[in-house]
């Protein structure tokens, strides 16, 4: 009996232990837009030495990691997703010694630095793309050219295929100097790599080891999905079919992109990037470095991305499948739908992420509605996996509206509709982070900025929310310091619809710890019995840890499960009473 009683006790030791979570394990990220969170020198743009004079701030929100969007030397005709040279900082963010400063000062307060890496394509201004472009041996096939075809009735010289970029119209451009198109699925200014050529392919691994070796705790893979397009084994490529005949036949969404995204050579490339950076712990040592994938494809197809199952590694495959399908009418019905279908088909022992926002789209306050700022902040946090926070949706930003005039973003100019170019821009959600009321919000003495601040500032800042009594980044830094429980690091997901499917809520449990969720998506008040909800599962009595700021809910007070108010667009999180914080 005693002799048993000791094993079951080393036994329970030793799973506690070897279920250590690694540091980015149900972590929490941030996503820095450079340009602009902090301009230090005062030209209007946010800098390096501006991020790392904010870093306290970030980890006062209670982050793990934070990933910058590029960094690198870039003509900037995509900001910084068109990279001259993957191996340098550019000008107006500062010098490698500013990012050393930077990576120095993550590392004295603990938090992990992570670098976008943008695979698909180069700068035209890359030497390798005018290496390439005159034919220098070595580099003819660094980037993806092709002869034109003769159009059979107009007899002019026309692109090798249909393909249309991301930024409208043909994907290929022709080049006076070789006399040849050349692909690229986004601005034409942003030449795609040939992953074909297996010196380019080396070149690639040796800048992710490169920024490993100064520091780096992994990559955030920017539109992997594009890396390789289908190739015919004589070398041409078919034509994609006709997708949405409802688009522009000059819009990217006017095909359907079968070719030129998810191919089969694409999971494989980013398996072996995912191993060069085991390889870099396993040489090195040190901790695990992450690699986050970007992909708006289906969810079968992101989670290709999290391997095949066997290999239970650091995959991130960013789940965007609430920023895909939910608008301001989505009911919790939807909610819950949109948040199963990326838990359910996920392999065993991989972690979900959640994603709402990031500099791509409108802000989610804007998208999803502003009243339900915190419902969305508390969902993110408190989902079981990886939350990822865009900067500003701590603070619950809106759009800031820019101008025509103002308008910089290529994916917006190429509109060429100064009436309804808003929806297409990025813009409205890059505008510079509001830190107090001053002039600019507190982020440049300028007196032009690089997109004008606009006015949100004047109530929304950073400032005014520390002041307050209770504000949504006082709620969102209560939410990651309850994340770090094991209740929500560890803890089971059971979700439910209650209040005819009015309301979403979901529970988390790990031993003697609960916490439920209740989000109401009704137009109306109603009252919930989450209690028979989860059919008695739960505890009779739990406490409100903390819920949207105008729910009118008490923090601290006890409430019987069999009976919660919550209104209308109000989340709320309860806590069993043995979690103390
Ligand atoms: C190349 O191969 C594809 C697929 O087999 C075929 O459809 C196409 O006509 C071929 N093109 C040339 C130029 O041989
Ligand atoms: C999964 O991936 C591993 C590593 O590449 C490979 O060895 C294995 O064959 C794959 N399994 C399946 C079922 O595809
Ligand atoms: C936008 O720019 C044009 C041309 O420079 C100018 O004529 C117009 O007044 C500007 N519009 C606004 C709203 O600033
Ligand atoms: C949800 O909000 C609506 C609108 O305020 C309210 O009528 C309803 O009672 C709330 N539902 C719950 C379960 O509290
Ligand atoms: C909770 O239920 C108990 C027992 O039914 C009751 O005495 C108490 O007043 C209720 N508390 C609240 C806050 O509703
Ligand atoms: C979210 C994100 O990083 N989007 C980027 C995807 O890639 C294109 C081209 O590099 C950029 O324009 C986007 O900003
Ligand atoms: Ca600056
Ligand atoms: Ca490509």
């Amino acid at each position: 009996m005693k002799v048993l009683l000791v094993l079951l006790l080393i036994v329970t030791v030793k799973s506690q232990t070897e279920n250590e979570l690694d540091w980015w394990e149900s972590g929490n990220f941030y996503q820095i837009y450079p340009r602009s969170y902090m301009d230090s020198d005062g030209d209007g743009i946010g800098d390096l030495q501006g991020i790392k004079s904010k870093l306290d701030y970030v980890k006062s929100l209670g982050m793990d990691g934070v990933w910058l969007s590029p960094i690198y030397k870039s003509p900037q005709a995509d900001f910084g997703y068109d990279i001259s040279d993957y191996r340098d900082i550019n000008e107006d963010y500062g010098t490698l010694e500013d990012f050393q400063e930077v990576l120095d000062k993550c590392n004295e307060i603990g938090l992990k630095l992570i670098l976008d890496f943008v695979p698909n394509h180069s700068s035209d201004e890359h030497d390798w793309f005018q290496k390439s472009e005159a034919r220098v041996p070595g580099y003819e096939d660094f980037y993806i050219w092709r002869d034109g075809k003769i159009d059979p009735y107009t007899n002019l010289l026309v692109p090798p295929t249909n393909w249309i970029s991301f930024f409208r119209y043909s994907a290929w451009r022709w080049s006076n100097i070789r006399q040849q198109f050349y692909l690229h699925q986004f601005h034409y200014k942003q030449p795609d790599l040939n992953y074909r050529d297996a010196k380019l392919v080396q070149e690639m691994k040796n800048i992710l080891t490169y920024w490993m070796t100064k520091g780096v705790a992994g990559f955030r893979i920017d539109i992997i999905v594009c890396l390789y397009e289908k190739m015919f084994s004589n070398g041409t490529f078919p034509d994609e079919p006709v997708g949405n005949p409802n688009c522009g036949f000059n819009d990217h969404c006017y095909l359907d992109h079968i070719y030129t995204q998810d191919q089969d050579e694409t999971f494989d490339m980013a398996y072996q990037w995912r191993e060069l950076l085991d390889e870099f712990k396993e040489t090195f040592g040190g901790f695990t470095r992450i690699m986050m994938t970007e992909s708006y494809s289906s969810v079968e197809k992101a989670q290709r991305f999290y391997g095949n199952g066997t290999r239970k590694g650091s995959y991130v495959p960013f789940n965007f499948e609430i920023i895909k399908n939910m608008n301001k009418e989505s009911t919790a019905k939807d909610y819950k739908r949109t948040i199963d279908s990326w838990l359910d088909p996920m392999p065993a022992g991989v972690l979900a992420n959640w994603v709402v926002g990031n500099h791509d789209q409108h802000r989610v306050a804007s998208r999803l509605g502003v009243q339900k700022g915190d419902l969305i902040n508390i969902m993110v946090q408190t989902l079981p996996g990886i939350a990822i926070t865009y900067m500003g949706e701590e603070l619950v930003m809106t759009n800031v509206h820019v101008s025509w005039n103002d308008t910089l973003d290529p994916q917006a100019c190429n509109t060429n509709d100064p009436i309804n170019y808003e929806s297409s821009s990025r813009d409205p959600a890059r505008t510079p982070f509001p830190w107090d009321s001053s002039k600019n919000g507190g982020f440049s003495t300028a007196d032009k900025t690089w997109l004008p601040a606009g006015d949100l500032y004047k109530t929304v800042n950073v400032q005014f929310q520390e002041q307050a009594q209770n504000s949504h980044l006082k709620i969102f830094r209560k939410l990651t310091t309850v994340r770090k429980q094991n209740v929500f690091r560890r803890g089971d997901y059971h979700g439910v619809l209650t209040n005819n499917e009015n309301v979403y809520a979901y529970s988390r449990n790990y031993g003697d710890q609960y916490a439920v969720i209740i989000l109401n998506f009704s137009k109306n008040t109603e009252t919930v019995n989450v209690l028979n909800a989860f059919e008695n599962s739960i505890p009779t009595q739990m406490k409100i840890y903390t819920s949207s700021l105008a729910s009118g809910l008490g923090d601290d007070t006890t409430v019987n499960t069999s009976s919660v108010k919550v209104d209308s667009n109000i989340g709320v999180v309860l806590l069993s009473t043995n979690i103390n914080i």
